[in-house]
């Protein structure tokens, strides 16, 4: 027979279930928010990396009337002769993105206040200084606010997968420019970068393009 003192002992034992459920289910309804609330706050701080390389690149095309390339060969063409190392392949677009833009100042624009977004994920050297970077011997990409290098394709070769290594000791993958979804290439006139987003993967839903539209 069940005594007054043991009846007395269920009902915290249950108070303790609800509460933890409760706990439980504010939980389930928040986290997703907050981790929202970071996602969008990534995105809106990789957005305004991108304007930044497309003032950047903007003025470069003004002052050269062509966009910044994506294979290390613009100077060459131009019959000035680098004394960088040679390509080794790998993360070239965004790379050659950060060599021509830190030439001079005329053409291009220092990137030094990028900060933590230079990152060198294939670690490879340039063996020159770049002049606008802080004398930067490391041949640096721009990351996303997620620490992910940024891809970027001049018009030229937008149809071209380039080889990239996302982060220090990970496989080399494949990107390839985004599409619209009528089959033609964002920025097919000019330039496309993009951002693998909050997964940290080319080719998903979450890819972040600029131009757009
Ligand atoms: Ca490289
Ligand atoms: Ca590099
Ligand atoms: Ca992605």
């Amino acid at each position: 027979m069940m005594t007054n003192a043991s009846k007395q002992r269920g009902f915290p034992l249950i108070e303790l279930l609800i509460v933890i459920a409760i706990i439980g289910t504010l939980a389930a309804v928040l986290l997703p928010r907050i981790l929202d609330t970071q996602s969008s706050a990534d995105q809106v701080a990789t957005e305004a990396t991108m304007v930044r390389l497309k003032t950047a690149i903007d003025k470069f095309k003004r002052a050269t009337g062509v966009c910044p390339s994506d294979d290390l060969t613009y100077l060459h063409r131009r019959g000035k002769k680098p004394s960088w190392k040679a390509d080794n392949g790998k993360n070239t677009g965004i790379e050659s993105l950060v060599v021509m833009l830190s030439q001079n100042q005329k053409e291009g624009s220092s990137l030094s206040d990028l900060g933590d977004a230079l990152v060198n994920m294939d670690g490879d050297s340039h063996g020159a200084p770049l002049p606008l970077l802080d004398d930067a011997r490391s041949r640096y990409e721009v990351a996303d606010a997620w620490g992910t290098p940024l891809a970027y394709f001049n018009k030229l070769n937008i149809n071209k997968p380039q080889q990239m290594i996302l982060a220090p000791e990970e496989a080399v993958v494949s990107v390839k420019a985004r599409k619209r979804s009528d089959g033609s290439y964002y920025g097919a006139r000019s330039f496309q970068l993009l951002s693998a987003g909050a997964d940290l993967t080319f080719g998903t839903d979450d890819d972040i393009v600029w131009p757009s539209n």
